[in-house]
């Protein structure tokens, strides 16, 4: 007689599982996108303590999407037979000195992020798991996406300065901000 269990373990018996070097790659992976969620998370809520209500706004959406990230990696790394592990996170820094040393950060972050995902592709070729490899396609290009964006703010902050005003305008800004790039008025001129 059919059994549902039963299809489930063949299922698990057919499918191309993953390495245990890709395994280990990807769950590295789990706790440095658990990592940015926990990162933006904590920017925000000083964000919000600082006045900047749009920029909070910005950050609470983005640790959300960090999240996304991860759980993404959970669910991949089961399906092709490995087992995902959710890590324990370190505690974020707390204090930013202000928007631009507070993004700057976040860049430096972003950078360190696709420099792991590279690892991480350069892996699937070592072990010639072109699935992964597709799959890690879409971090690849988040990445190119989420540099940009945060160059892009470092810019803008840099053309605004200190200016109340400006800085009004930049926190209005970015809370409309849903991924891509920010506007930069007369950006490289
Ligand atoms: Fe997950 O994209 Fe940023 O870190």
């Amino acid at each position: 007689m059919f059994h549902p269990f039963l299809l489930f373990n063949l299922n698990k018996n057919n499918i191309d599982m993953v390495s245990k070097k890709v395994e280990e790659a990807l769950n590295r992976q789990i706790l440095l996108e658990g990592e940015s969620s926990q990162f933006y998370l904590s920017m925000a809520s000083w964000a919000e303590n600082q006045g900047y209500v749009g920029t909070a706004e910005f950050l609470y959406r983005h640790a959300d999407e960090e999240r996304q990230h991860m759980l993404k990696l959970v669910r991949y790394i089961n399906e092709r037979g490995g087992a995902a592990k959710i890590p324990a996170i370190s505690e974020p820094p707390v204090e930013f000195e202000g928007l631009t040393k507070a993004f700057e950060n976040l860049l430096k972050h972003e950078q360190k992020v696709t420099a792991e995902i590279n690892g991480i592709v350069f892996t699937c070729l070592e072990e010639k798991d072109y699935t992964t490899h597709n799959f890690m396609q879409w971090y690849v290009s988040e990445q190119i996406e989420e540099e940009a964006t945060a160059r892009g703010i470092l810019d803008r902050i840099k053309l605004t300065g200190s200016e109340k005003g400006g800085l009004y305008l930049f926190d209005r800004d970015l809370e409309n901000l849903t991924g891509g790039s920010i506007s930069v008025p007369n950006a490289g001129k």
